[in-house]
């Protein structure tokens, strides 16, 4: 038996976690949960109390929220060298810019898909400040480099990397040319390329 279990929709943010587990090339087994009445059941909600995907089951271990697993499934498996060593000062770009995106970058995606008008005396109680200011940001963590820590390709960049390519696939992210540069290097990877075959291929049977 696998030792990770993979709970998951091809239609979700399931893909992300798929990605890495790709990038991984760890065995895992995917079990596919449907929305609606399987997400919300007991036996799924004793996973994730939320009744949302993605979830992992690693050993007696459960974790959930997207970037929650990319960090523990990059430290859990420091051999495959997608997370910077502890006293590398890349690190830090690791933990800073993945909590950014699952922070005030998908704030800043949901407010502008909303339509939320934001006061412009309430943007200092925001995380996410205003969705200019954020973009700013998230072009300067990818200025100048091909990754977010540099030259090499790690976990933060699945999930930075994810959030950038849906923001701008919905539109609530404006297509910059370095955002696209970036993310057309990240899709060109052979295990996002096959995470997101795995995916279609369950769409597809679902609906064959
Ligand atoms: N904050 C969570 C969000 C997960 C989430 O919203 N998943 C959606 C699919 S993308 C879901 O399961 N929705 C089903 C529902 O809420 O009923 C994460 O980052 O993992």
């Amino acid at each position: 038996m696998a030792e990770i279990t993979f709970y998951s929709n091809p239609q979700s943010r399931g893909l992300i976690v798929h990605w890495l587990l790709e990038e991984l090339g760890v065995p895992y087994e995917t079990q596919w949960i449907d929305y609606g009445e399987q997400m919300k059941g007991a036996e799924y909600l004793a996973i994730n109390p939320m009744g949302k995907v993605p979830a992992i089951r690693h050993n007696s271990a459960v974790v959930t929220e997207a970037a929650a697993i990319c960090i523990y499934l990059a430290v859990s498996y420091p051999e495959k060298g997608l997370i910077p060593s502890v006293g590398d000062p890349k690190l830090a770009d690791f933990y800073r810019w993945m909590l950014f995106a699952a922070g005030p970058v998908e704030m800043a995606i949901t407010a502008h898909s909303f339509g939320w008008e934001i006061a412009e005396e309430r943007r200092g109680q925001l995380g996410f400040g205003n969705h200019e200011d954020t973009l700013a940001a998230l072009e300067i963590a990818i200025a100048d480099r091909s990754f977010i820590c540099g030259d090499k390709f790690s976990a933060v960049d699945v999930y930075f990397g994810s959030s950038l390519q849906w923001g701008m696939l919905f539109g609530a992210i404006e297509k910059r040319a370095s955002f696209e540069e970036y993310v057309n290097r990240l899709q060109a990877r052979p295990a996002a390329q096959r995470s997101v075959k795995i995916n279609e291929d369950r769409v597809k049977s679902l609906t064959n």
